[in-house]
């Protein structure tokens, strides 16, 4: 019950925010968890978690976080199939969404 309260009042705190389907962390210079999957129309989050080293979230032609140290960023995928992304930065860094 208690549970059910915070999420509530969580809930109503974000209720112009985009649901967020999966959220990637990115730390020690990668993503994780590196492969995620979410529904058509699903939103993910990554949140910029590296002691403000800089990170730039990009897939060509799909969108792109722009430079960012400790943020987040969402992107909604309207659009089925597999996004591979990267960082721009440090190109090693990629990460892949299964949309649908
Ligand atoms: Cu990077």
């Amino acid at each position: 019950m208690l549970a059910a309260v915070g999420l509530l009042a969580f809930a109503g705190g974000c209720a112009s925010q985009a649901r967020v389907d999966a959220v990637v962390r990115i730390s020690e210079v990668s993503f994780a968890p590196h492969e995620i999957r979410i529904p058509v129309g699903g939103t993910v989050e990554w949140r910029f978690e590296d002691g403000g080293l800089p990170h730039e979230v990009h897939a060509d032609g799909v969108f792109d976080s722009g430079v960012l140290g400790e943020r987040t960023f969402r992107f909604t995928f309207d659009t089925p199939g597999d996004v591979e992304y990267r960082c721009s930065i440090h190109p090693y860094m990629s990460g892949i969404v299964h949309v649908g």
